[in-house]
């Protein structure tokens, strides 16, 4: 190709590049036909692009400000979009703070199951808890906090982790007829895996957007989100596969 570039004449290149284009379009339906278009009925859900999770935060994910720009250009395809904050209480269950002898990053056995203890992180109110200040959703429609129940964690932005209590997003979204679900934010192997995984588990087609996620990454906790999520039927893409 490059030996052949060198030689060519003007005329010679001008049709070579002409047929370049005809074979980029020839390779443009795959592209169509992977890229999907949210319509009226699917709303992107921002998770948890707060301070706490970004770097000078409490708990903060690597990389995590870089989802800022790549989901305010994401919105800009979206007619419906909910936000969601980590929402919990001064010596919240969850933090290894409240619970005699143990780190962050340790678990203990709770009445609900295994949890994962972090450090205090998200506190209501608090600037740690607010949205990072450059994230730019005007068109937002709902913010949903979650993890507020003193004794109860809450990754999932839908239920939370007694299995039982809902945070009625589910039904805020059934009442609005938004039956697909792209989710972006913080972080991709807690609050975002485990929202994508009931997403499905409630019937909704989930997309779970790659790049524009960060991961904690706890003894291999996002290689197994992935596995799981994947297992579940969510569809793993990236932000330019969104048009
Ligand atoms: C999260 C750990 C603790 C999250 C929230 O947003 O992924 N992770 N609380
Ligand atoms: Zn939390």
């Amino acid at each position: 190709m490059t030996s052949n570039t060198i030689n060519l004449s003007r005329r010679g290149f001008v049709q070579s590049a002409v047929a370049f284009s005809i074979a980029g379009g020839a390779a443009s339906p795959v592209l169509a036909a992977d890229s999907v278009k949210p319509g009226a009925n699917s709303a992107l859900i921002v998770i948890d692009v707060q301070n706490c999770f970004i770097d000078g935060g409490t708990l903060p994910v690597k990389g995590g400000a870089e989802v800022v720009p790549i989901i305010n250009k994401l919105a800009g395809s979206f007619q419906n979009i909910v936000v969601t904050q980590d929402w919990h209480t001064p010596g919240h269950a969850s933090f290894a703070s409240a619970h005699t002898a143990k780190k962050p990053f340790e678990t203990i056995g709770l009445s609900y199951g295994t949890q994962v203890l972090w450090p205090d992180h998200c506190v209501q109110g608090s600037d740690d808890a607010a949205l990072h200040k450059d994230l730019k959703l005007p068109t937002a429609q709902l913010i949903i906090r979650k993890g507020f129940n003193k004794g109860v964690d809450s990754y999932s932005a839908f239920e939370e982790a007694d299995r039982k209590t809902a945070t009625g997003l589910a039904a805020y979204l059934k009442a609005r007829s938004i039956d697909t679900v792209f989710l972006v934010g913080l972080a991709t192997d807690f609050c975002v895996a485990w929202s994508a995984l009931d997403a499905r588990k409630l019937g909704f087609t989930t997309y779970v957007v790659e790049d524009a996620t960060r991961a904690i990454d706890l003894n291999g906790s996002l290689a197994a989100a992935w596995k799981q999520m994947a297992e579940a039927g969510v569809k793993r893409i990236q932000a330019s596969d969104i048009s």
